[in-house]
């Protein structure tokens, strides 16, 4: 009732009902020799519906993260056996960045330098223990709000607006300077290349959403064929690549073939019904110190050929 008559309650309090929400999804780690601190903060963390998770030394620490890749914040207590709080930080940050691991540090030593020091050695913020209840949790939420705000600039900049599949620059920028790199520690890598055929006629027949709704349903295709070992991604209007690692031509051949026939026998829903599509599509493989461009230049070799045979089709 009170929130019906106050704008900034109602806005104030679906706020709130977000994070709550987003918390439940966020695994935090607290690093802690003391079990009551341990305890403490876990409390402290759970009346936010965080998933909490416990580690008595700098130790347990790292090996409860590389147990659990999906730990979003790491919450360390700076004196703990075996290995401390810098030493944690240190070789945290050896593998992961600011960015895809949150951590903030924690200790009741008096020493006042220690704040400027978590942060020089990775840390996203610090807390001096005692720490009254709201400062932790607007800390932790702070924390997190600008993870969540680098991870939405970092989609903005890399998914395909339309189809939310990886964009041109992504793809760019994952093959530009690390082709040899990829292929010697994958042992092979394939490129395709994919253009929808006659897709101008779809748009003049149906009308551009309906051309868009046509997009989108065959990049989640492509998606669910391939994103889970492969790179999928829009790079032009209709034309999207596919990268293969650890497979040669013909293994990426046989896949792409069978795409294809599947296209080619499972119509697409749209809002002006079912509509047929095809695609055509050109592979090729790597072939050492080649840049990207060379390796797409051949990819679109093979999709010139694929057109001119009638569409429709594979080539190599
Ligand atoms: P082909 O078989 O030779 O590939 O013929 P095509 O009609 O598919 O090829 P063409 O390159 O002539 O046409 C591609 C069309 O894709 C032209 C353009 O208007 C359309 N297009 C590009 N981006 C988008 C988009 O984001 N949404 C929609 N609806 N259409 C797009
Ligand atoms: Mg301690
Ligand atoms: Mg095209
Ligand atoms: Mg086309």
């Amino acid at each position: 009732y009170v929130f019906k008559e106050n704008r900034f309650s109602y806005e104030y309090t679906a706020k709130l009902v977000k994070r709550l929400c987003r918390n439940q999804s966020v695994k935090v780690l607290v690093a802690d020799d003391s079990v009551v601190s341990r305890k403490f903060i876990r409390s402290l963390l759970e009346q936010h519906l965080f998933q909490v998770i416990e580690a008595d030394d700098g130790v347990s620490a790292l090996e409860t993260l590389n147990d659990n890749p999906d730990i979003k914040l790491l919450i360390t207590d700076y004196n703990m056996p075996r290995l401390d709080g810098f030493g944690l930080i240190i070789k945290v940050r050896e593998q992961l960045s600011r960015e895809e691991l949150a951590i903030i540090g924690l200790s009741s030593d008096s020493d006042e330098s220690l704040s400027a020091r978590f942060i020089k050695n990775g840390a996203n913020d610090f807390l001096q223990k005692p720490f009254v209840h709201e400062e932790f949790h607007c800390r932790v939420l702070t924390t997190l709000d600008a993870l969540d705000m680098v991870t939405k600039l970092w989609e903005q900049a890399n998914l395909d607006y339309l189809t939310n599949v990886y964009n041109r620059r992504y793809f760019f920028n994952l093959y530009e300077d690390k082709l040899t790199n990829i292929a010697l520690k994958n042992s092979s890598l394939s490129l395709a290349l994919l253009d929808i055929d006659y897709f101008k006629k779809i748009n003049d027949n149906y009308g551009h959403d309906v051309g868009d709704e046509v997009l989108i349903e065959f990049a989640r295709r492509l998606q669910q064929s391939f994103s889970q070992h492969f790179t999928v991604a829009r790079i032009g209007g209709e034309e999207f690549v596919v990268g293969f690692k650890g497979l040669n031509v013909e293994k990426a051949y046989t896949l792409l073939d069978s795409f294809r026939m599947q296209l080619e026998l499972t119509p697409i829903a749209t809002s002006k019904g079912l509509l047929n599509i095809t695609v055509s599509t050109g592979v090729t493989e790597f072939t050492l110190d080649e840049n990207v461009d060379a390796l797409l230049n051949r990819a679109d070799i093979g999709l010139y050929q694929a057109k001119q045979n009638g569409r429709n089709l594979v080539c190599i």
